[in-house]
């Protein structure tokens, strides 16, 4: 067959993907697989015994990512190297990550099927903890694998209930043998729902992302004096609770102040001892900032580190802060990222060049190979919540121009 008129199969794909949503499903429609729980284990599982149908070479690495190789003609060649994640939000979507690995197996499904080995061997894979909800930071596993993190210093990371990544890795029986070190790539591809308005706005099927934000994460911790709410009077009071809420007001209002180009979110905060009739002493709150210039989110956590500072003075409540984590923007390469407008425009599908401001493994794939990724429409351009929905002829577009992708690249001497 002229490879040029290969297609995935769609319904076979979209099977797929039912199949795995069934694992941590929610009621609403969503699932929750939070990284290294049983669902996560689950999920694992069914993933592994796919790729085990396809015959592929399994290696699962210490921070347990999973990896599938399929043989090219010529194994001295690097390969291609194509997936996301599989772990969620909690009450999260059922696209989001799993979408951009059960692609790749159907892409592998198809050359199966069809009888065609590719010059370099493809790599699909599952990086553990994309999301970084569970435990901090994001694309920590794909981080370590790629050098930009500590291994250790990520099997030390702990939940909100003191619990280690690295126990919980051991736990699920994830934790392999194999190192979690890069090794020379060709090319890396990821696809994924866009998780925002703009394709479903332009109308447009693929999107093809210049790049992705950078993202910086922070962590504050605020000390209170609790009290009995009735008898302590107003004046004098350390409310740890009013220190954080200004703080946050603070985080909102930074973009504007920084001239726009950025997003700024408090998503998390826990509030002790959270009780109605004493007064909060201890707070702890995230702070994500985001945008395509680094020195710009660098320049405005500075700013805000400050204002933090005097309110907490002014509050009496001592304030400790982390610089969790950052990851730099991530440029992808240009000719890449033409050849997935390119596969679309030969595919028929109408694309849009565009920037991804949710956070990827292909951010750290990026520093060490040529990345590109392909978008599909979030209906709404809703994500990250239960109602989270792409059209599964949309899914089978972006598929197709996976498929095509990583042929052409895969095919290069
Ligand atoms: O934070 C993000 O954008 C991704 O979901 N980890
Ligand atoms: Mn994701
Ligand atoms: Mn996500």
């Amino acid at each position: 067959m002229n490879p040029e008129n290969l297609r995935v199969n769609g319904k076979r794909l979209q099977q797929t993907l039912e199949d795995m949503a069934k694992i941590g499903a929610t009621p609403a429609g969503g699932v929750q697989r939070l990284t290294l729980t049983d669902e996560d284990k689950a999920a694992r599982d069914l993933f592994v015994q796919w790729l085990k149908e396809l015959n592929l070479e399994i290696t699962i690495d210490e921070m347990g990512n999973i990896f599938g190789k399929r043989a090219g003609k010529n194994n001295a060649l690097t390969p291609v190297l194509s997936g996301s994640h599989i772990d969620s939000q909690p009450k999260g979507g059922r696209f989001d990550g799993t979408l951009g690995v059960m692609t790749v197996l159907e892409v592998l499904r198809t050359l199966d099927e069809n009888d065609i080995r590719t010059e370099r061997p493809l790599v699909i894979v599952d990086w553990t903890n994309e999301e970084g909800s569970r435990f901090a930071p994001a694309m920590v596993s794909s981080g370590v694998w790629a050098g930009a993190l500590d291994r250790d210093w990520a099997y030390d990371r702990t939940d909100i209930n003191g619990i280690r990544f690295e126990d919980e890795l051991i736990r699920i029986g994830y934790k392999g043998a194999a190192p979690a070190k890069k090794w020379p790539l060709h090319t890396y591809y990821e696809l994924h729902i866009e998780q925002g308005p703009m394709l479903e706005r332009e109308h447009k099927i693929i999107g093809a992302p210049k790049g992705i934000l950078c993202l910086h994460w922070y962590d504050v911790y605020l000390e209170g004096e609790a009290n009995q709410v009735g008898p302590t009077p107003m004046e004098g009071r350390h409310d740890a609770l009013c220190a954080a809420a200004e703080m946050i007001l603070k985080v909102n209002a930074l973009p504007e102040r920084m001239g726009g180009n950025m997003v700024a979110t408090v998503g998390e905060i826990q509030n002790y001892p959270n009780s109605r009739n004493i007064i909060p002493d201890k707070v702890h709150f995230t702070v994500d900032i985001r945008s395509w210039d680094d020195d710009l989110a660098i320049n405005a956590w500075n700013l805000l580190r400050k204002d933090f500072e005097s309110l907490a003075q002014a509050r009496g409540c001592p304030i400790r802060i982390e610089e969790t984590w950052r990851v730099e923007h991530s440029p992808f390469d240009k000719n890449l990222v033409q050849r997935v407008l390119d596969n679309a425009d030969m595919l028929g599908y109408p694309s849009l060049y565009m920037i991804s401001g949710a956070g990827h493994d292909a951010s750290y794939m990026n520093q060490i190979a040529p990345a590109a990724m392909i978008f599909v429409p979030s209906i709404g351009g809703r994500s990250h919540v239960e109602v989270e929905n792409t059209e599964w002829k949309d899914c089978e577009a972006g598929a197709n121009v996976l498929l095509h992708s990583m042929l052409q690249s895969a095919d290069e001497k």
